[in-house]
């Protein structure tokens, strides 16, 4: 049983480390394919969400590119990118291989972008730059940068520890139970054995 619980907090502790989904907000920074520069894993699956000043533009560039190619429909893994803040918005692009992409720029203020690999065949990712361009084309100077990334990494760790008190809490409460059994059938023995072969004449 403790055994099991102990796997569990680990389990649980290792998929909330692998999450790599961010809501970035800021006129500039970079993201990367989750493990970059080494390999991304099998069967990933994030999200960023891009949002730069009002009346500003999203533009993304690529310093490097590399997934399994799936062909024209990139249909083993994929970064998708889209022109909006949420997956209904309409897509710019798909894309595999290892061909580097031109400059993705959005038509307003944020970008949507999905990456996900299949259960086999990996490679090493991407690495691309962010930044706001106002109506000339011109870049924005920065302002917060990657502020909402590092408090979401805040929210994962907070999460991993109230989970990791609640299971310890659970598993305390459960041994001081078992205990309490324990203690009470032994008592109720003693006291049949007494009552049998003391009392008794
Ligand atoms: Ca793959």
């Amino acid at each position: 049983m403790i055994l099991k619980t102990l796997a569990f907090i680990a389990l649980l502790g290792v998929s909330l480390v692998r999450a790599c989904s961010e809501d970035l907000v800021g006129n500039g920074g970079a993201l990367h394919s989750p493990n970059y520069p080494d390999n991304y894993p099998n069967s990933a699956h994030c999200v960023w969400t891009i949002t730069t000043d009002p009346g500003t533009r999203v533009k993304l560039t690529f310093d490097t590119f590399g997934l399994e190619d799936g062909g024209t429909h990139c249909s083993y893994d994929s970064l998708v990118i889209r022109d909006g803040n949420n997956k209904t918005t309409d897509r710019l692009s798909r894309l595999c291989g290892g061909t580097l992409p031109d400059p993705v720029i959005a038509s307003d203020n944020a970008l949507y972008l999905e990456f996900r690999s299949d259960s086999s065949g990996v490679a090493k990712g991407f690495h691309a730059q962010w930044s706001a361009i106002n109506s000339t084309g011109s870049t924005v100077g920065y302002s917060q940068g990657n502020s909402s990334s590092s408090s979401s990494s805040t929210v994962v760790v907070v999460a991993a520890a109230v989970v990791v008190v609640v299971v310890v809490v659970v598993v305390v409460v459960v041994v001081v139970v078992v205990v309490v059994v324990v203690v009470v059938v032994v008592t109720l023995k003693i006291n049949i054995f007494y009552r049998k072969f003391v009392l008794k004449p």
